[in-house]
């Protein structure tokens, strides 16, 4: 039997983080978002995570990914700042990381080499990161522990995180969101109806916003970039758990707001206009 206490994550009473900026904010003060991701046949993952960053409200977004993806990730969204990165120039990759306020690693991933090459680079130091998809499918081959991440599994990635089935994750989901967090530090956001996140101090709180019409292809990968947003201007400020859980019912919010015009068809590209809604 659980006794865990779980409590609501709260967009009303979280949102005061997101005071108005002062009138002397500029882009360098805003924070500076790094996503690593968007292996071939996969571009739009790190590009809808990306835009989710700068619709979050961070001052300054990188994207490193595949060369042949590097112009898709940018097209019609010129802001974004996107370099191409091959597994032999690391170096340069490692330069560029070293600025970010926050880092966002797994978007489109995959898990081939140029992955695994990329994989040990991000967190090569302790900038506070988000950890989704793919990185944490090669996470769970070689597991550790770190205080400064937040990883944002879905049921299957929690299995492989746990070395167990997606029916075991499901049958206790605060359980599972819990051992996560005890096996691997820092926060654990299981995703699904109802998203669990469980912080380093045994906390939990269920997000009941959200629904059914998320259940389509991009949705966890705006969900990462909106917290790598939400991590890079307030982290100084703000633990990884409020920030995650301010993310995550930001995210469901959006979802609703969006589902107003039908919850079938709608798709993760569609929360964004609502997400700068929700972070003003
Ligand atoms: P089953 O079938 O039930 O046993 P994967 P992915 C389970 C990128 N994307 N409740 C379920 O297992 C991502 O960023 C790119 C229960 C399912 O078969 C990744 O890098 C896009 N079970 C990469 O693709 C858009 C659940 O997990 C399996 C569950 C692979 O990510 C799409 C699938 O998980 C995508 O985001 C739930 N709520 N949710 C793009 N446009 O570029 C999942 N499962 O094998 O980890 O594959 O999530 O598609
Ligand atoms: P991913 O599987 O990584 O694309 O993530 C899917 C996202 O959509 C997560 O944030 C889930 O919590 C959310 N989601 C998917 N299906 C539902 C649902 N039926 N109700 C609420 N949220 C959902
Ligand atoms: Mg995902």
């Amino acid at each position: 039997q659980n006794t865990t206490a779980v409590s609501r994550a709260d967009y009303a009473q979280l949102s005061s983080m997101l005071a108005p900026r002062t009138k002397n904010a500029h882009k360098g003060s805003c924070g500076r978002v790094a996503l690593v991701g968007g292996n071939v046949g996969m571009a739009g993952a790190i590009r809808m995570a990306a835009e989710a960053s700068l619709r979050t409200g961070a001052g300054l977004v990188n994207v490193f990914t595949q060369a042949q993806n590097q112009f898709v990730v940018c097209t019609g969204r010129p802001e974004l700042m996107v370099a191409a990165v091959a597994s032999d120039s690391l170096q340069q990759l490692d330069w560029c990381l070293a600025q970010a306020s926050c880092k966002v690693i797994g978007p489109g991933l995959g898990q081939d080499e140029w992955a695994q090459a990329l994989f040990p680079s991000v967190l090569s130091d302790d900038t506070a990161c988000l950890v989704d998809a793919d990185a944490l499918n090669l996470l769970a081959r070689a597991p550790e522990q770190r205080k400064q991440w937040v990883l944002t599994p879905h049921p299957g990635e929690a299995a492989r995180l746990l070395n167990c089935s997606v029916a075991e994750i499901e049958a206790d989901r605060i359980a599972a969101a819990q051992s996560i967090q005890r096996r691997y530090g820092g926060v654990c956001v299981l995703k699904g109806a109802g998203t669990i996140v469980a912080g380093e101090q045994g906390q939990v709180k269920i997000c009941s916003v959200g629904n059914p019409g998320m259940a389509s292809g991009g949705m966890g990968d705006v969900l990462s970039g909106i917290i790598g947003g939400l991590i890079a201007q307030f982290a100084a400020k703000h633990s990884l758990f409020d920030i995650a859980c301010l993310g995550v019912c930001i995210h469901g919010m959006a979802a609703d707001r969006a589902a107003e015009q039908g919850e079938r068809g709608m798709l993760a590209s569609d929360l964004m206009p609502f997400i700068r809604q929700l972070v003003n």
